[in-house]
């Protein structure tokens, strides 16, 4: 029997629903689990053949990140632990969409169309969340940032964070605790088995780590961030450092209560100006001429973005929503910090920014104490990232680190700008399709009159914005409103929501 003839009997054990369509969206296929047998087959043999066409190892994701725990999803991920390049998406929904009779067609139009050699081995890593991903990210980069192997990620970033706090060394019990919520997912597991190479530098109190209680159930990064509250099962004091993962680990959000009881949340546009503010500090310290860049998206605090640019003065950029967008534009920089307002991000150092920092921290000849300190911590710095994607360990870590040097307390952190009051909501839709936009997203082109409408909305409440864009993981329509009150927020994205019916 012939590979295809094999390939041809096995798909009609994994049938494809006659006539069911998926979209390769912003995370890879996800939807309800029971849709996605055939999807996890094709999936297998779209990344054996980006296996034999690039010549190296091929991550297979199985994970629905934050969504709900009957969501299931794939997604491919290339040799150096990026999300696969665009052309593939297509070539992914060709063979997810094919009706069976036609899906060998479909597999041989992509062997022609890139010049396969069958011949060729192929090797795939396949990864799950408690429903597997960050860290998967992490073991795709071939060593590229280390030892591909749990225990190499445990120490190397352990190490570079033991050397971010030595430059701190009068910290207090208090400032080494952390609260953090593991939504139940892989985060929690892998935090405890890391805690032992932190040389309690880190004392972490664990709550919702899998012992019971469901995936991303009324707890976790999104949960904190939509609903603007705390996670349940986690007990916080006054003014204590909280922080939430997503179920896959490759989010997270800082929190904390004041001694009114209000809450206060730290989310991915905090992070980024923290680690910004440190990044731009410790260059001019180190005399080091190097472009820092932000890169956020239209769901990023209006505040943050005029804090960036106007106070801190780094270049900021838009782009779509969902990370492989923002790395992208990162990649165009000496330094690209970016992160999600959801708190999914992570930084991006070019190799000749990589370069001349390692040079600098290891000149044994500079007298400058100030400068050679500066230096050191940039190097420390970049061994705490996760430059393939991302992880919520890797960004606790760094966020840990820079609040340790720069003896910042989370209300500090917080005092660096006020969030404008925002809302989130989702509409329910027969097909979220309808709706398609431009401006990295923050302006409706279908239907006609949408945009129109949005805008008389806005033009009525003072510092205001609102937009619409359909979800590329789910079936809805997102909307997204902010302005000076939450009353006034509120309302403007109600109405917004009313225009969208
Ligand atoms: P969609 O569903 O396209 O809005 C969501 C998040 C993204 C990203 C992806 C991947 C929001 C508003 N959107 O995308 O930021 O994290 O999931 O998980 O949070």
């Amino acid at each position: 029997m012939t590979q295809f003839e094999k390939v041809f009997r096995n798909s009609a054990l994994h049938p494809k629903p006659v006539g069911l369509v998926l979209q390769y969206g912003t995370a890879g296929f996800r939807t309800n689990a029971k849709e996605l047998d055939h999807i996890m087959f094709r999936m297998g043999l779209l990344a054996v053949l980006r296996s034999k066409k690039t010549k190296a190892t091929i991550g297979v994701m199985v994970t629905a990140s934050h969504n709900p725990e009957e969501d299931n999803g794939v997604k491919l991920v290339d040799p150096m632990g990026e999300m696969v390049t665009p052309s593939w998406e297509e070539y992914s929904m060709q063979l997810a969409n094919a009706e069976q009779d036609v899906l060998l067609t479909a597999l041989k139009d992509v062997i022609e169309k890139e010049a396969i050699s069958m011949d060729q081995d192929a090797n795939i890593f396949i990864g799950k969340d408690t429903r597997y991903r960050a860290y998967f990210h992490y073991f795709n980069t071939q060593g590229c940032y280390g030892s591909p192997t749990m225990e190499g990620y445990y120490r190397k970033l352990s190490q570079a964070f033991v050397q971010l706090t030595k430059h701190a060394p009068n910290r207090t019990d208090d400032q080494k605790h952390l609260l953090v919520d593991g939504a139940n997912g892989v985060g929690a597991l892998r935090l405890r088995d890391m805690e032992r190479f932190l040389q309690n530098q880190l004392q972490i109190s664990l709550f919702n780590d899998c012992r019971e209680g469901k995936l991303n159930f009324q707890c976790g990064a999104d949960y904190v961030k939509v609903q603007q509250k705390p996670p349940q099962g986690v007990e916080m004091s006054v003014g204590e450092r909280c922080c939430s993962f997503d179920g896959d680990a490759d989010r997270i959000v800082y929190y904390y209560k004041d001694s009114d009881g209000c809450f206060h949340l730290q989310d991915g546009d905090k992070i980024a100006t923290l680690i910004g503010t440190f990044l731009k500090d410790m260059l001019t310290q180190a005399g080091l001429d190097l472009q820092v860049a932000v890169v956020q998206t239209a769901y990023a605090n209006g505040s943050s973005t005029r804090y960036l640019e106007d106070v801190l003065k780094v270049t900021v950029c838009c782009t779509k929503t969902g990370v492989k967008h923002l790395h992208h534009a990162a990649q165009e920089f000496d330094i690209g910090v970016y992160f999600e307002a959801n708190g999914h991000g992570t930084v991006l150092f070019s190799n000749a920014a990589v370069h001349k920092i390692e040079k600098l921290a290891q000149d044994s000849s500079i007298k400058n104490e100030k400068k050679r300190t500066a230096a050191q911590l940039l190097h420390s710095t970049i061994n705490v990232i996760n430059q393939a994607v991302g992880d919520a360990i890797s960004d606790m870590l760094l966020v840990e680190g820079v609040l340790a040097v720069q003896g910042l307390s989370v209300q500090q952190w917080d005092a660096i700008y006020s969030d404008l009051p925002n809302r989130q909501r989702k509409i329910k839709v027969a097909d979220r399709r309808v709706i398609t936009t431009t401006d990295a997203e923050r302006r409706v082109v279908t239907p006609p009159g949408l945009q129109e409408a949005v805008d008389m909305l806005v033009k009525k409440y003072p510092q205001s914005r609102a937009f619409v864009r359909p979800s590329g993981t789910e079936d809805i329509i997102r909307v997204y409103a902010e302005a000076d009150t939450q009353e006034n927020t509120d309302a403007l994205a109600q109405e917004v929501c009313l225009a969208v019916y």
